[in-house]
């Protein structure tokens, strides 16, 4: 089973000390590392015995703003040929590997566990930092922000750098060539203690220890050790903790207009356009080049069944002044927006319309801050969802105001204890494609499970009779992107699902699809269920190294999703329908697959195909499907 201790990566490296104070000296010791899933440690080792020692040091994953090699210094010795920094809060860590192949792996891996944390730099230092100097730029101050900009999201392939593996975009108005742009006003670098925020939602405080949020106030932030609740202090001085995803940087200004939508991208700012609906509506985000925006634009009409979407980014002239499709100049965006406002002036509408991502708040990581085990006497049960493998989901009220879905837990049904301990670990858990859970009541004799509610129900039930109108295979297709997007964040945590279908999704008010009960299934106590044998084991949806082995692994969940994505397609049928449990384990292990769907085109079933492949490896990891479906929502519209 998984636990948070268990190691993903271990070997000796020479570490440099970090000479935290200024006396610290400056020396290069061999260090045994262990990286688990939510830390980087280091300990003494004995060389002669080979035996780990005491414990050093550790850098809690979350706080990793970037991971990259060092360029080597001028003479250095063979030993630290292969650097690489980890940097976080407190500056660089300097680690040496033995080999290239060494650090290679490592810096994929501690890249891949960190890409969703929050403040990741966009720029870094290639080279060290060394008697009180960067090498590279010489810059004399050890925070000066970093001289060489990041490929893609700290390194991470992305969209923009991977445009050349696929047929290039029309471009959209404002990228048609057009003279180089002088220097950009200054842009924030990643989020830190000190700055100014602005609430964007009304946060009430649940706990003593939890501040207040109210929408369009100023906050500064005090303490950011954990990454979904900050402590912060508001303009009366009160302090406390308050959701991480409820607040913006106030850096340029824009965020006290409703139009502009933070954290958006270019898929993302569609959605909303499209869910929306209406002609003329837009926002304002930020552009996949950093420091600049972009206006996205949305028109029923051009033809197109369900209205098109064009982006336009936000130019500079040489003065620095802005504007958009043609040259009427403003000194500020909000200027040049409510220019656009009443006049097209070169776009296909003027900006009727205003579309804000705020409508509904975003789900928090817990209810507040380090609370996992709720008061049952804060909860009203309203109305029972359904009946699960636990026992009955009732919808309800935290504290009265908030939704939430309570599992009540039958008794005998899951062994509670190992659950309660994963419980908190769950809790840290948070992505818009995952369902949140909020916490758990263990007091009672039976315990509650209380997570995010969402009020458009299960996914399977959503696709057999849900949908209003016949779906198009891009909305199918949306669906399947966001149930790869949640398994990515899983991925990259280490996390297995174990019985990913569509059934144990959920659909939000919006359309949007989050993944539900992760990992629970370890905690089901029924043979009919745990054992590949039984009766309620998901055989469907199990590639063979599962049904002959039990082998588990985040590949196992790519087998899964292909199934999931055959589910949308079909919109909820049962997969071989045809055959019962041992046909299936039989033929599959014999290389029986799904057949492609009758709404799936050819490039949709390789996807799925590609899910379903023999050797586990050959199989795709999440990240590369979100990208694959990504390209491919891109040529559908
Ligand atoms: C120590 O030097 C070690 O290098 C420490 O590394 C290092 O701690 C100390 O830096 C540095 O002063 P001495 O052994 O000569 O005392 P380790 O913990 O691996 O032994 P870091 O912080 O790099 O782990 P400071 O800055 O922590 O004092
Ligand atoms: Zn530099």
């Amino acid at each position: 089973m998984w636990t948070m201790s268990e190691n993903v990566l271990e070997a000796i490296f020479i570490k440099r000390s970090q000479q935290r104070k200024k006396t610290s000296p400056l020396n290069y010791k061999e260090r045994w590392f262990i990286l688990t899933r939510d830390k980087l440690s280091y300990y003494d080792y004995d060389p002669d015995k080979g035996k780990r020692k005491g414990l050093r040091g550790y850098i809690d994953l979350d706080r990793i703003k970037c991971v990259e090699t060092v360029q080597t210094e001028p003479n250095c010795p063979q030993e630290r040929m292969h650097a690489f920094q980890v940097i976080y809060d407190e500056g660089p860590l300097y680690i040496f590997a033995k080999s290239e192949e060494v650090r290679a792996q490592w810096i994929k891996k501690l890249k891949a566990m960190v890409r969703f944390n929050k403040d990741l730099m966009q720029k870094y230092h290639p080279c060290f930092w060394i008697d009180g100097m960067w090498l590279c730029c010489q810059q004399e101050v050890k925070q000066a922000v970093g001289c060489k900009v990041l490929d893609g999201k700290n390194g991470f392939t992305s969209k923009t750098s991977r445009r050349g593996s696929r047929k290039p975009l029309p471009p959209t108005p404002s990228e048609m060539p057009v003279r180089p742009l002088p220097p950009q006003p200054h842009k924030a670098e990643a989020p830190c203690v000190g700055m100014s925020v602005i609430a964007q939602y009304n946060h009430p405080a649940m706990m003593p220890q939890d501040l207040e949020l109210r929408e369009d106030e100023e906050y500064t932030i005090l303490e950011m050790s954990d990454q979904n609740w900050w402590r912060a202090r508001d303009k009366y001085g009160n302090e406390g903790y308050i959701p991480s995803n409820y607040v913006v940087e106030t850096a340029n200004g824009l965020e006290r207009y409703d139009w502009f939508c933070k954290n958006t991208n270019r898929s993302q700012a569609e959605k909303l356009l499209k869910t929306e609906n209406k002609d003329g509506g837009f926002l304002v985000r930020d552009s996949s080049k950093p420091g600049k925006y972009t206006v996205s634009l949305f028109s029923k009409g051009g033809g197109e069944a369900g209205g098109i979407c064009k982006h336009y980014n936000i130019c500079t002239t040489a003065k620095g002044q802005f504007y958009l499709a043609e040259k009427h100049n403003y000194c500020t965006i909000p200027e040049l927006i409510n220019y656009h406002q009443h006049n097209a002036a070169g776009m296909f509408s003027r900006l009727k319309h205003i579309v804000s991502n705020r409508a509904r708040p975003p789900s928090t990581a817990g209810l507040g801050y380090d609370m996992w085990e709720l008061d049952p006497s804060c909860l009203t049960f309203i109305r029972v969802l359904g009946t699960g493998q636990f026992g009955v989901v009732q919808y309800g009220k935290w504290k009265g105001q908030h939704d939430v879905a309570i599992k009540m837990i039958k008794a005998g049904c899951m062994s509670e204890e190992e659950f309660i301990e994963e419980a908190k670990i769950m809790m840290k858990l948070h992505h818009e494609n995952l369902v949140q859970l909020y916490g758990v009541c263990t007091k009672q004799s039976s315990i509650y499970i209380v997570t995010e509610f969402l009020s458009n129900g299960c996914l399977l039930t959503y696709l057999r009779e849900g949908l209003r109108q016949h779906p198009t295979s891009v909305q199918l297709l949306e669906m399947c992107k966001d149930v790869s997007e949640g398994m990515a964040y899983l991925e990259s945590k280490q996390y297995i699902h174990r019985d990913l279908a569509a059934r144990n999704c959920l659909v939000d008010g919006n359309g949007t699809v989050k993944v539900a009960d992760f990992g629970l299934s370890r905690y089901v106590l029924d043979d009919e269920y745990t054992s590949s044998a039984g009766s309620k084991f998901p055989v469907r949806w199990s590639p063979p190294e599962v049904l002959l082995y039990c082998r588990f692994s985040s590949k196992s969940d790519i087998w899964a999703y292909g199934v999931l994505m055959w589910e949308v397609y079909t919109l909820g049928r049962l997969p071989y329908d045809r055959l019962n449990n041992n046909e299936i384990v039989d033929q599959v292990s014999r290389g029986l697959r799904l057949y492609r769907p009758q709404m799936a085109c050819e490039k949709v079933y390789s996807i799925m195909s590609s899910c379903w492949l023999d050797k586990a490896d050959e199989r795709p990891t999440f990240q590369e499907l979100v990208f694959t479906v990504q390209d491919l929502l891109y040529e559908l519209q």
